[in-house]
């Protein structure tokens, strides 16, 4: 059901041995509110865990209280009273931290995309938020006292779901957020540091081999590039490095849609959708199986060419355009 916010308290302050799972794929506002709502149980004297079902990245450990995180295996035998999803449009995007609680649903998902389904007890998925640990920020300040690492990894999911504060779901509320987590001691330097600067010569590399895949179409509105298997093994790069390409593309002058394809391994093409103004490329990526927000959305496909994927995806996408009139 539909949870309003103090319900979702209310739930959460009855836990005793909670465990907060994120996505696959994690990004920045996975990594932060699922450490973040794990401190906050734990300070309300709860045992949580706080789960990432999937390699993280590796300079988000550079973010303090992210150390806190676990993977699907180092939990496997454990119980909970108390389970919450967060930023996980659909159950599917938890991986195999399913396997932690057979047989129910999570307890509470918080989440902020639009695709969400509301597949726990408690859901309280609301698209007005610019990311989930604005959500968690709404909990987490009605329970504890808060601290610097607490403050910090809430701003690293607004920080990161914001592209640092630049996408239209910024608002007064975004700003505010931040203002009060940087009252409680949270920097977003060291935030931004981690995130933005963390190319090193084999990831400089790969774009460059990127940008030699570079197509524009429809008048310079729609632009696409893919990375390929080969191209990860040639430069020695995985494809946690190809974080933050897809804005590279979105950022040239005049084009409304960017897509990047990521091919690993050969058979499957991991597809991130971005647009500027109009394009809810979130609909595009349903269509083909996946899901996101307005603005930036993603699928996994699996083709036996990476040029198959190229062609479906690129056809969709120009139809959307198409559709918006531009
Ligand atoms: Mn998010």
């Amino acid at each position: 059901m539909k949870a309003t916010l103090d319900q979702v308290v209310a739930r959460l302050k009855r836990a005793k041995r909670a465990l907060v799972v994120g996505h696959i794929r994690p990004d920045g506002d996975a990594i932060g509110s699922v450490a973040a709502l794990t401190l906050i149980l734990r300070k309300l004297g709860a045992e949580a865990e706080g789960c990432i079902p999937d390699r993280i990245p590796w300079f988000y450990r550079e973010i303090q209280g992210t150390e806190i995180l676990r993977g699907v295996e180092e939990l496997r035998g454990r119980t909970f009273d108390t389970v919450a999803v967060l930023d996980s449009s659909d159950i599917s995007r938890i991986g195999d931290a399913i396997d932690l609680f057979p047989d129910r649903e999570p307890d509470v998902v918080l989440d902020h995309h639009v695709t969400n389904s509301g597949f726990g007890v408690l859901n309280l998925c609301d698209p007005g938020y610019a990311a989930t640990a604005m959500i968690v920020h709404e909990i987490g300040k009605r329970l504890v006292p808060y601290d610097r690492d607490l403050a910090e990894l809430l701003l690293l999911g607004i920080a990161t779901d914001t592209g640092f504060f630049k996408y239209a779901t910024v608002d007064e509320r975004a700003f505010t957020v931040a203002a009060e987590l940087t009252r409680h001691g949270a920097r977003i330097q060291p935030i931004a540091s981690a995130v933005l600067e963390h190319r090193t010569p084999k990831t400089i590399r790969l774009l460059v081999e990127m940008f030699r895949t570079l197509r524009l179409e429809v008048g310079g509105r729609l632009a696409y590039a893919y990375v390929s298997a080969d191209m990860f093994r040639r430069t020695g790069c995985d494809e946690e490095e190809t974080e933050g390409f897809v804005g590279e593309i979105r950022a040239l002058h005049g084009v409304e849609v960017a897509i990047l394809f990521t091919e690993w391994p050969e058979g499957e093409v991991h597809v991130s959708l971005r647009s500027k103004n109009y394009v809810d490329v979130s609909r595009v990526a349903r269509a083909l199986g996946g899901g996101g927000h307005p603005r930036a959305a993603g699928c996994t496909l699996h083709v036996p060419r990476l040029q198959d994927a190229v062609t479906t995806v690129v056809e969709a996408a120009r139809a959307a355009l198409v559709e918006a009139g531009i």
